[in-house]
C-alpha cells in the first residue's frame, strides 16, 4: 500500500492543530502507520529541505522549521501521496482552496501549517529520513474493506 510522510509543522502544534489534521486523513479512510511529536534539529531540516538550498528564503525555511516541535507522520492508503497533497492545498495559502487545510487555517507561504511528501521519490527519502523502519507500524482495521 502507498506511503506518505506528512508532518504538522510549528506553527500547526503551536496552534493546536494536531488533532484536526489527523482526524481529516483519518476521516477520509487514510491510516496512520507511524508519528511523533519531535524537534528538528538544524542538520535534519537541511536536509529535509536539500533541494531549496539555493532559494533566498532557505534560511528561513530552516530556521522555522526548528522552531519548535512538529508532529511527523507516516500515513499509508490507495493513492495517498497526491491525495494528501489536494487535502493539504497550495502551498501559498492565498491561492489554497477553502476546505483545504492550507485554505482553512493559513494566511502566508513562510508558516503554512503543514508538509507533505510531493512524489513517491520525496516520500520515500522523507520517511527513511524521519522515521526507523521498526517506528513504523503495520496493522490491519476491519473498516479498511469497506473503503478500499
Ligand atoms: O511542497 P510544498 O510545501 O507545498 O512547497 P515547496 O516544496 O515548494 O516549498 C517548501 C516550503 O517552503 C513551503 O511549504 C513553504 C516554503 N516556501 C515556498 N516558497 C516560499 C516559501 N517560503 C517563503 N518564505 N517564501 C517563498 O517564496
Amino acid at each position: 500500500m502507498e506511503r506518505t510522510f506528512l508532518m504538522v509543522k510549528p506553527d500547526g502544534v503551536q496552534r493546536n492543530l494536531i488533532g484536526e489534521i489527523v482526524s481529516r486523513f483519518e476521516d477520509k479512510g487514510y491510516q496512520m502507520v507511524g508519528g511523533k511529536l519531535m524537534n528538528i534539529s538544524e542538520e535534519l531540516a537541511q536536509q529535509h529541505y536539500g533541494e531549496h538550498k539555493e532559494r533566498p528564503f532557505f534560511g528561513e525555511l530552516v530556521d522555522f522549521i526548528t522552531s519548535g516541535p512538529v508532529f511527523a507522520m507516516v500515513w499509508e492508503g490507495e493513492n495517498v501521496i497526491s491525495t494528501a497533497r489536494l487535502m493539504m492545498g497550495a502551498t501559498n495559502p492565498k491561492e489554497s482552496a477553502p476546505g483545504t487545510i492550507r485554505g482553512d487555517f493559513a494566511v502566508t507561504v513562510s508558516k503554512n501549517i503543514i508538509h507533505g511528501s510531493d512524489s513517491p521519490e520525496s516520500a520515500s527519502r522523507e520517511i527513511n529520513l524521519f522515521f526507523k523502519e521498526e517506528e513504523l507500524v503495520t496493522y490491519d482495521k476491519s473498516v479498511n474493506s469497506w473503503i478500499n
